[in-house]
């Protein structure tokens, strides 16, 4: 594998599972895979889960990692061409990549969409430029449309809670103060239209996700109904995507909120979320709380999606 931003990256998911599975059961059966071979991780944006879980899989395969966190310590980095650089921004991305590029095997970027301009986020213009010009391997740990190591570690939590073949997943928008992103529930989407799973997404009108990651999704506007029969209910905020109230926040209804009420309409469901979760927003303390909640074992499951993802995109190096 030369760069992982998409399910698609990945081959056979059926058999990119089975190997996160092996890696699960020994996570240091790879220890010599990664050694002498460097990851540099490059943060536009805050991250807890995947700068630690990202390490901790370099490390469980040997490797070396260093972590540069642009915003802190780094020259602030121009990101436009042809722009007469006479501001405070010292550094143009198109020095910085190549050079970053010559400490290391391997890129993990993450890159939020800005909501400055609908086609430079959907078109992933830093991420790409991370791929055209550092000369190495590249991955996402979120970047303007997608967080695929994210919805790996999802699915691999499906796949180990789930009591029947084919369960019921149901997407939730809840709500949230700020403008959030696409690139969770977009992957989440894509992930979820590359099983077999039976997969409904539910949120106020105005808040239609691209098409192109909504795939064969059931979309469902009353929450309620949504949540009859469900087996995992996947909650998460995200800005408006369609034209003209592209990255604002519409709603902050907080009869969307998941509460227990909600939770007792499902097949007494597993409760999910990506993390960080505002509670009381997104979800209550109680469902949080809960026993049917799984967001920990999902968190948990991050350090299995990013080793499985490391893992061959070292073997693409050899
Ligand atoms: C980010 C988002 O919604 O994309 C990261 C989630 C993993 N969340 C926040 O900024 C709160
Ligand atoms: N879920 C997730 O990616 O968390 P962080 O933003 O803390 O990395």
């Amino acid at each position: 594998m030369r760069k992982f931003t998409s399910v698609h990256d990945l081959g056979d998911l059926q058999s990119a599972l089975a190997e996160a599975f092996e890696i699960k059961r020994d996570r240091f059966q790879f220890t010599e895979l990664g050694r002498n071979k460097t990851l540099l991780m490059i943060f536009f944006n805050s991250s807890l889960r995947t700068r630690l879980s990202t390490q901790k899989a370099a490390m469980n395969l040997g490797m070396n990692t260093m972590v540069l966190d642009v915003n802190q310590g780094a020259w602030k980095l121009e990101t436009e061409r042809g722009v007469v650089m006479d501001g405070d921004k010292p550094e143009h991305l198109l020095e910085a990549i190549p050079v970053m590029g010559c400490y290391c095997d391997i890129i993990g970027v993450r890159s939020f969409a800005r909501f400055e301009s609908k086609e430079d986020d959907y078109t992933e213009k830093i991420i790409n430029q991370f791929i055209q010009y550092s000369g190495r391997p590249v991955f996402s740990m979120e970047a303007a449309t997608g967080h695929p190591l994210q919805s790996f570690a999802d699915l691999i939590t499906i796949e180990e809670y789930k009591k029947t073949a084919r369960p019921k997943v149901v997407m939730t928008w809840a709500p949230h103060p700020r403008a959030l992103p696409q690139a969770v529930p977009n992957s989440f989407a894509e992930w979820m239209n590359a099983t077999d799973y039976e997969f409904v997404i539910t949120h106020p009108e105005g808040y239609e996700l691209d098409p192109k990651f909504v795939g064969n999704a059931r979309v469902e506007y009353d929450q309620r109904k949504a949540f009859e029969g469900a087996d995992f209910i996947y909650a998460k905020n995200w800005a408006a995507y369609t034209d003209p109230n592209y990255g604002k926040v519409l709603s902050t209804d907080r009869s969307w909120t998941v509460d227990a009420e909600k939770m007792a309409l499902t097949n007494n469901a597993y409760f999910m979320h990506c993390l960080p979760v505002r509670r009381n927003m997104i979800v209550t303390d109680d469902v949080i709380e809960s026993p049917q909640s799984i967001v920990i074992p999902e968190a948990a499951n991050r350090e299995i999606s990013a080793q499985t993802v490391l893992k061959k995109l070292l073997m693409g190096l050899k």
